[in-house]
């Protein structure tokens, strides 16, 4: 198994929600590392073009809105299988879908707000990551 890194955000309703530490001891408590992190309030224009890829989509609007609602915190997480393991421990996109134990299923109310972001592949986790961090705001583990 390959030691990858992937993103992840704390959207605004789980910071709103004061969830943050609770969601970070899921990554951790199952062998996700933080590597990366800041607390920032997306402008409108970063938004979009986090999420760029769903442009087109009926829903992207209502996307951009919410994540600007109020502020996020964004992770660099490491660890084996990362991107996998990160998408398990948040669960289904529609929290109603998600099963029990999950990230979304205990702290997401609605598919349109739904507490947590994770990179689907390698290939977006990479991109992701230097979309918002500079390899200087990355520290690998050295113990
Ligand atoms: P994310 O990118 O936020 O980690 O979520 P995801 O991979 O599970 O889902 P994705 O298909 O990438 O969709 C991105 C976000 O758009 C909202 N969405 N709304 N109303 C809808 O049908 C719908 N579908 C997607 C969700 O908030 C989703 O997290
Ligand atoms: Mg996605």
């Amino acid at each position: 198994m390959a030691l990858e890194r992937t993103l992840s955000i704390i959207k605004p309703d789980g910071v709103a929600k004061n969830v943050v530490g609770a969601i970070i001891n899921r990554f951790e408590t199952a062998g996700l590392r933080v590597v990366g992190q800041k607390m920032m309030h997306l402008s409108k224009e970063k938004a979009e073009g986090f999420y760029a890829e769903h442009s087109e989509r009926p829903f992207f609007g209502a996307l951009v809105e919410f994540m600007t609602s109020g502020p996020i915190v964004v992770m660099v997480l490491e660890g084996e299988d990362a991107v996998r393991k990160n998408r398990e421990i948040m669960g289904a996109t529609n929290p109603q879908e998600a099963a029990a134990g999950t990230l979304r299923a205990d702290y997401a109310d609605t598919i349109d707000e739904n507490a947590v972001h994770g990179s689907d592949a390698v290939e977006s986790a990479a991109r992701e990551i230097a979309y918002f961090f500079s390899d200087e705001e990355i520290c690998p583990r050295t113990r």
